[in-house]
Order: structure tokens, then sequence, then C-alpha cells
């Protein structure tokens, strides 16, 4: 008999807490980096305020204010028939520092409050521990992951949240997109370096904290179970000379490195000639591969937006620019949509590394139109349509394990990129504009009902 989608399949949405959360002040939370962004407009590099410039506008400190909203958008979710909610908890909500001896209990109360509202309506909460959120102040002090002292501040706050929550949350990511520290290290780490050197020990020191987590989370109920993340989708020899396959491989081992260290528990000799060739020293301790090898992750996560190629011509999609494949169409932000891609990123990962795989993002950022109280995006139905088709294919035709898939941005948020509003990916609108201007009323687009079909036929009807 072909495998199935199972019944118990994950369909959800996701968002992250700096995206959605707003309220940036409230009940003791601290700062964290992505609270000193301005938007920036598509031809500015973004600006980074210490303090904070009253008379600028920064976009997290608002974003679509779910904070005080979460009731009724996860009631509007609800009517989607949503089985999980990948959702993030804000650091410094936790420990407004990061180095406090004591957890904010407020903090720990919102997220009680979401929990609780996920539960009546029989949500799964999926949970990552860090989507691009760090206090500020770890930065400030330690110099964020470029510091060893992170594990610990780090495995402080695992602690804190698996005894309060472990009995309601049983999966959970430790870094959103661990990866793309070496894409763009300032979005993941708060530190901005163009040193191959320093983005992989900051990967390190993040992989010795997951693994440590990993374990911790084991002990203290052995019914959680941790993924690592990545950003992930394939680089294509941009044709079938030799020389470009092999860059393709060396493209895509970019990813595997990550992958593989966390669900083998050691780098491998490819990773340690990657070192080699660029003279790089990593501070590994004896002790550090010892946790590494016992903190294995359990599943694999993704985002899947895009594919790359090896063409110098790129596409210049902002940090997601990539080799042009001129067998693709773009979106309006020049992100290749690649819907066979998808399968091809699903097969790549499960021969390699044996592990479920969770598609926790993926989706489509477009304007919308919002007339007379309706969104037609079809463009966004389109796209899901066709992705979830080669997902489907993935798992019936080709036996991969995939647990679940959540949209992007269920609900729309600002971006992470340029902080933009404008650049939707939600089923439901939110009408706010990049400054904040806008009713902040929620609406239900036509990608709404299309996903509660979806869902309400486990797949059966896209
Ligand atoms: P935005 C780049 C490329 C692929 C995924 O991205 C990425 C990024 C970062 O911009 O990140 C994930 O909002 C990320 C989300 C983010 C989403 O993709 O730039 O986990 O936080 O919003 C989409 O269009």
């Amino acid at each position: 008999m072909q495998p199935q989608i199972r019944n118990s399949f994950l369909w959800g949405g996701a968002i992250s807490a700096h995206q959605c959360e707003g309220a940036y002040q409230e009940d003791g939370k601290g700062l964290i980096t992505n609270d000193l962004y301005c938007l920036n407009s598509e031809t500015k590099e973004r600006e980074v305020h210490f303090p904070i410039n009253s008379a600028q506008y920064y976009p997290t400190h608002h974003a679509i204010d779910f904070y005080h909203t979460y009731k009724e958008d996860i009631a509007m979710m609800s009517e989607m028939g949503i089985k999980c909610l990948r959702f993030s908890i804000n650091w410094a909500r936790i420990f407004p520092n990061g180095d406090d001896d004591q957890p904010n209990e407020k903090g720990l109360t919102f997220y009680d409050s979401l929990l609780d509202e996920l539960e009546k309506y029989h949500i799964e909460p999926i949970v990552t521990i860090s989507h691009f959120e760090i206090p500020y102040h770890l930065v400030e002090k330690y110099g964020s992951w470029s510091s060893r002292d992170m594990i610990d501040f780090y495995i402080t706050y695992c602690e804190v949240l698996f005894n309060r929550y472990h009995q309601r949350v049983k999966k959970w990511i430790t870094f959103n997109e661990i990866n793309v520290v070496t894409y763009k290290s300032e979005m993941t780490t708060g530190i901005h370096t163009d040193d191959m050197q320093v983005m992989l020990q900051m990967a390190h020191y993040q992989m010795v904290a997951s693994a440590k987590a990993v374990r911790l989370a084991k002990k203290i109920d052995p019914e959680m179970q941790i993924g690592m993340m990545l950003m992930y989708g394939p680089t294509y020899p941009e044709n079938c000379h030799p020389e470009n396959v092999l860059k393709a491989i060396h493209y895509n081992d970019e990813s595997y490195y990550f992958a593989e260290v966390m669900t083998q528990g050691y780098y491998s000799n490819k990773a340690k000639a990657l070192w080699r060739s660029h003279q790089m020293q990593i501070d590994l301790t004896s002790e550090d591969e010892v946790d590494l090898i016992n903190g294995r992750v359990d599943f694999i996560a993704i985002s899947y937006y895009m594919s790359w190629t090896t063409n110098d011509e790129s596409t210049d999609g902002n940090m997601s620019s990539g080799g042009i494949n001129p067998y693709l169409e773009q979106s309006k932000w020049g992100w290749q949509i690649d819907p066979v891609g998808l399968r091809i990123s699903l097969n790549e990962l499960y021969d390699r590394f044996k592990k479920p795989i969770f598609i926790v993002e993926n989706g489509l950022g477009h304007e919308d139109k919002l007339i007379q109280g309706k969104i037609h995006d079809d463009y966004r139905i389109d796209y899901m349509r066709q992705h979830l088709n080669q997902m489907i294919k993935a798992i019936e035709e080709d036996g991969v394990d995939v647990m679940g898939y959540c949209v992007w941005g269920i609900i729309d948020l600002i971006s992470a990129s340029k902080f933009e509003m404008k650049k939707r990916y939600g089923m439901i609108y939110v009408d706010r504009d990049d400054f904040g201007n806008g009713t902040n009323k929620r609406y239900r687009k036509d990608s709404f009902y299309w996903y509660k079909k979806v869902i309400e036929t486990n797949g059966k009807e896209l």
C-alpha cells in the first residue's frame, strides 16, 4: 500500500513573536535586537538605533498588536480548522536582559494565556525558542553568540520554558533557520560579520546550546520532541557542466553542515575539510563533542520558499538573492517560485538525514488589495496549491516522512528582511500599512476559505 497523508498530519500556520506581538515594552519585556530596526525602503540598508529615537517608526514596537488581539486572532484561525500553530516565545519577555537571575513572571503568564487559547480550540502549539529574538543586552554586553557564555543563558531560558510548559508543548524548535547565520549573521545573532570563521563559531555555540537543550528536554519530559530548523531550498547547477554540478554540491553543503551536526551529533570529514581550507580554528572542546552526540534532534524543520542556481547572475531578492533560473518565475521580491523544488528538498533531506521533516514555513509574500472587505488572493492560492501538490507527491510517491505543513504568516505580519507590512503572507488580512496606519482590523482572504477546505479534506481537495 502506498503511504498516504496520515490523519494526524499537522496542517497549520506559523508566526513569530517579534513580527506580530508588538507591545515591545509591556509587562516588563526587555529590548531585543529587532526592536532597534527602522523600516527600510527597498533602496536603503536598514537603520539600527540605540537608544531608540522617538521620532522614528520601528515596526516591531506595535507590529500587528497580537499581544492584545491573540484571542480573536486564534478564534479566527481556528475557523480554518488548523491543527497546529507555530509561534515563538520572545526571549526578552522571559529574561528581559538575558542574564537576569529570575524570569519575568508576567512574560510567562502571557504565554500561559496564549496556550490556554490554543487548547480551547485543540490547536497544538509548536514553539520556536528563538526566532531571531535575542535580548539586546546580551548583544551589547557579551557580543551575542560570538561568546560561549550564551550557551548558559540560553539553557537557563530553556529550562524555564520546559519546566513551565512541558505538559502543554510537546514540539519545540531550538533556533529559527539556524543556517541563515552564514547568509545574514545580523538577522539571527545581532552581530554583523562577513567573516566565515566568526559565523561558524557562532553557529557552533548555537548547535551546542541546541544539543544541551535536547538533553535537558528529554530529562524533564521524554515526550517532548525537539527539532532543528533550516532555511532550505536547493541550489541547482546552471547546466550539466561538471564544474557547475560540483559548485552546486558545495552550495548545498552549507545547509547540510548544520543538519548533519544536529542530527548525527558530530562534524563530518567534509565539515572539517571546510575549516581547513579556510584556515579556520573553531573553539570546539571535547565536552562540546559529548554534548553534540547526546543532543541529537528528533526532526528537521524547514522553511521553503524558493530555489537558486549556480548562475552568477542574481535575482537580487534581498538576502535571498541567488543565481537566476530561466525556467522559473519570481515573486515581486525576486524570490524564484519553484514548487517541484519543494519535492526535491524533501527528498534530499530525507535521503541524507532519515529524520521526519516538518515544513514549518511556506508561502507567498505579495501585496494584497482590500476591496469592500474582500481580498481575492488567487495568486497565493495558486502558489500553495502547487507546493502542496508536490509535497503530497513526496509523501505518497516518494515515501518521505512529512510531519506537517505550516503556512508562513497565517495572519499578515511584518516581514523579516525589510520590516515591511506590504509584503503580506497571511490568509487573514490585517488592515495596517508599513508605518502602522490603519484600523488593525482583520479580514478573511479568499485563501482562508481555500485552506479550510484543504484541511477538511486532509489535502484531497486542493
Ligand atoms: P520575509 C529569507 C529567506 C528565506 C526565509 O521572509 C527567510 C528569510 C528572512 O527574510 O526567513 C523566514 O518576511 C523567516 C520568517 C520570515 C519569512 O521567512 O523576509 O523565518 O521570519 O518572515 C519570510 O519575506
